[in-house]
């Protein structure tokens, strides 16, 4: 295919309005030219879809499986031009034709198939399997709903239905012919024959699994990958005259498993429900996934005794274990193998990925469930347990111990020892992360079988979260790193380093923060009538709200500042903007009244004239991809400060730090790393380490005490207890942080004993902003050594180390 110049693109683009949508350009609207360019790309991609296809066959290459219940895509128009590299000849085909670029972009709503941190990387991982020219597909759920879109109203969050594909199907190419048939419930009948015991799965209610695929372009590189979402449909339509009263009720349950089954993605990430619809949905998932697979490897190979040479299978979290007792059914039940050598061949497949420590996060199924949803998974389940239980018996000798590492236990399946079992490789998300799993969490099974368990330290798409969204930036970077390169090997933003005497580079990239502070203030002007002073510092916290990420520390400390200043107008010299954006789950009840309290606050700020000028609360209604894109180029300060231990590795932090933008942070997750490249001198830390965390809580941890002792935080506190303008009161959160409630301890994320040093940590910040070259040095540091945490290196680590296939 000839690539595109600017008129061929207009020609193309004329012709698929014409033919989709019978408009001229001139009566089309920005949504029928962003479907027609995604049209136009769609089958750009879908040829080299196809070479890079009969390439993989024709070489026998290893495939890579990547299987999470999320992907939060975002927009792709602009990313698959950019990859395309037709970037700029689509913008000046799209101006010829008479609309902007710009709104063509933002007429692409966002794919909000995750939650927010796993999904992000996923989306992000497909990118640089593909630029690394490594044959992979992505799988997960093709949700009718993607998160839910938050609107606040009086200072509330409110959730609405998110109907993505109205618009966002335009990327998504439908295979009925590669359809599957997944089966739940049912009774299982055993049978011998020629010496083989058989199992078969009767009076199940089958639902069809349909791909809807959507093609991922890789940079530099003509090779493209699938991102393969599964879509329900009932196995026929119900034709009330041809049932009998047995089928028209298998019939209906069948149509209305199909109706429900991939309605709307589970908004929460902190919380596991054992709900039995997700239930379904992850066995929905995995099991046309895993047999999508075996059938193409058949059809290339007539065997599945080859399968974990040809294929290795990366689960995101515990959520697809379901692979392992499906890989076994299919290797035992279908293609005859024994249980020892689909034992094999499974436990060479499958490699997983943990993303948290959190207790009330890890997934554990009720056993009722399992046994009457899915009977024949559920069989193998069981002996899977119990052959991990006796290797665990005759290496430990211990029941504690095998109590503890036990898969199915006290009528409850625990999917992360089903993991660990079935898996060839657990790896950690950042060095902090996998030292707590190898010591602490998966301590046991770690001292089985130690080669298991590896470090990936997570890492993003540096060319959407730099080059693409920050055209400025990445124009400074060319010039002084010489070109593009960096686009492809992103250690050569180390180059930037050299540049930190330089007064000109400083400027400019003070100059750059500041035209991108403007742009975002224009558009939250635009777009939610907020007026944001670009001679503030703009420091932000953005992420899902949870208990454990501490945005409650950062307002307690707001309130301190706002005291100051009430006792001495002149207290702040520099001005502050606070900017925060953070979906709860709707059932998080607590995570809920902290984004009231947010915005209870930025309203009681806002109408005290002493704060005019000088201090700013904004609450960004519906935090997601596509505004995290406006506003990481605009950030100036980085609010990474969970306690340490809890946050797995954070991806946020990256992208601010790729965009200039100053931590302060506890040693936690991947903020770790970053502070070994970056040294103390490069960003701001506070707060207990992760083993001090560990300690306190086992000597008892009064947080009472601090109250008494620290004046300036309990009058930040009885101050949230009364509450603000709005007369709404806080007494449930002042609660919860002195004496606990609802059953958890008080204080449990030890925001009172990090306050202090937080509140110091945030006077160095103030006065580092006052000495602009100091900063803009600091933040030419950040992003000169923000090269290891691109998405491209954890590829490469995942290739090398865990999957054993070549990348380029
Ligand atoms: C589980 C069971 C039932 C319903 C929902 C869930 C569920 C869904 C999503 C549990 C967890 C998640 C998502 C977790 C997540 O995003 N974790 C984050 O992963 C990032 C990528 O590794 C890390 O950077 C973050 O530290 C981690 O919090």
């Amino acid at each position: 295919m000839t690539p595109f110049t600017t008129t061929t693109l207009e020609q193309a683009l004329t012709e698929k309005l014409a033919l989709n949508f019978s408009k001229t350009p001139d009566e089309a609207t920005d949504q029928d030219m962003m479907r027609a360019c995604a049209l136009v790309l769609r089958d750009v991609m879908a040829i080299r879809g196809v070479e890079t296809r009969k390439r993989t066959n024709r070489e026998q290459k290893k495939r890579v499986h990547y299987l999470s219940m999320e992907f939060l895509m975002g927009r792709s128009l602009m990313k698959n031009a950019y990859n395309l590299d037709i970037l700029p000849q689509l913008k000046e085909a799209l101006g010829n034709l008479g609309f902007r670029a710009g709104d063509i972009f933002e007429a692409e709503p966002d794919a909000a198939l995750g939650n927010g941190g796993l999904g992000r990387l996923a989306a992000c991982y497909l990118d640089s399997m593909a630029t690394l020219d490594i044959p992979a597909t992505g799988y997960s759920i093709c949700y009718e709903l993607g998160l839910f879109k938050q609107k606040i109203v009086e200072g509330q969050q409110v959730e609405l239905p998110d109907h993505w594909k109205d618009l966002g199907v335009s990327w998504l190419v439908p295979k009925p012919g590669e359809a599957q048939e997944v089966r739940f419930g049912g009774t299982l009948r055993e049978f011998w024959d020629n010496g083989h015991l058989h199992t078969v799965n009767e009076n199940a209610t089958t639902v069809l699994a349909v791909p809807c695929d959507m093609k991922i372009a890789g940079y530099g590189t003509e090779h493209v990958n699938t991102l393969r979402l599964w879509e329900p449909r009932a196995t026929s339509p119900m034709d009330m005259s041809l049932f009998s009263r047995g089928e028209y009720l298998k019939a209906a349950e069948e149509e209305a498993m199909a109706e429900s089954i991939a309605k709307v993605l589970y908004p929460d990430d902190s919380h596991m429900e054992g709900k039995s619809l997700r239930l379904k949905q992850q066995y929905f998932f995995v099991s046309a996934t895993i047999q999508s697979i075996t059938t193409r490897h058949m059809e290339l190979y007539h065997t599945l005794k080859n399968f974990h040479e040809k294929n290795v299978i990366q689960i995101n979290d515990t959520h697809p274990a379901l692979v392992i007792p499906e890989l076994m059914r299919i290797l035992i039940d279908d293609a005859g193998m024994d249980w020892d050598e689909a034992w094999s061949i499974t436990t060479q497949s499958v490699a997983y990925t943990n993303h948290t420590v959190l207790a009330e996060a890890l997934e554990r199924w009720p056993q009722v469930l399992m046994e009457h949803r899915l009977p024949r998974i559920w069989q193998i389940i069981k002996e899977i347990s119990c052959r991990w239980e006796r290797r665990i018996e005759e290496y430990y000798h211990d029941p504690g111990k095998t109590q503890y590492m036990a898969i199915v236990w006290g009528g409850e399946v625990r999917m992360a020892n089903l993991c660990i079992a079935g898996s060839m490789a657990v790896n950690g998300v950042s060095a902090l992360h996998t030292d707590i799993l190898r010591n602490s969490v998966f301590r046991d099974a770690c001292q089985m079988e130690p080669w298991k368990f590896k470090n990936v330290t997570n890492g993003i798409d540096h060319r959407r979260w730099l080059s693409e969204i920050n055209p400025g930036l990445d124009s400074l970077i060319r010039d002084l790193t010489g070109g593009d390169a960096y686009l492809s090997d992103a250690m050569a933003l180390q180059k930037l380093d050299s540049y930190a005497d330089d007064r000109t580079v400083l400027d400019r990239l003070g100059e750059i923060k500041r035209q991108n502070k403007e742009a975002f203030a224009r558009h939250a002007k635009k777009t939610r009538g907020v007026v944001l002073d670009p001679n503030s510092i703009f420091d932000v916290q953005v992420k899902r709200l949870h208990e454990y990420k501490r945005q409650l520390l950062n307002v307690l400390h707001i309130i301190a500042l706002y005291q100051r200043l009430q006792d001495d107008p002149n207290a702040i010299t520099q001005p502050h903007t606070f900017l925060f954006g953070a979906k709860a789950a709707p059932g998080y009840e607590v995570a809920k009244r902290i984004i009231h309290l947010i915005n209870s606050l930025a309203d009681h700020i806002d109408h005290d004239p002493i704060c005019k000028d000088k201090l700013q609360v904004v609450f960004l209604e519906n935090y997601r991809v596509s505004l995290a894109e406006m506003l990481m180029p605009a950030s100036e300060v980085s609010q990474q400060i969970s306690t340490a231990g809890k946050e797995a590795s954070g991806t946020g932090n990256m992208k601010f730090m790729m965009n200039g933008a100053l931590t302060i942070g506890t040693l936690d997750g991947a903020n770790v790393e970053m502070n070994e490249v970056l040294g103390d001198e490069n960003m701001f830390l506070f707060g207990l380490h992760a083993n001090e965390v560990e300690e306190l809580k086992r000597k008892g941890y009064v947080p009472q005490r601090i109250y008494t002792q620290d004046e300036t935080l309990r009058r930040c506190l009885d101050a949230l207890r009364t509450g603000f303008r709005d007369g709404v009161a806080y007494e449930d959160l002042y609660q919860r942080l002195l004496f606990g409630t609802g059953g958890s301890a008080a204080d449990e994320y030890l925001l009172l004993a990090d306050f202090a040093s937080y509140c110091e940590a945030e006077a160095r910040v103030a006065a580092a902003y006052g000495d602009v070259d100091r900063w803009n040095r600091m933040s030419l540091h950040n992003i000169a050594r923000s090269g290891i945490f691109a998405a491209d290196r954890s590829v490469k680590e995942y290739a090398e180390h865990i999957w054993h296939v070549p990348h380029r």
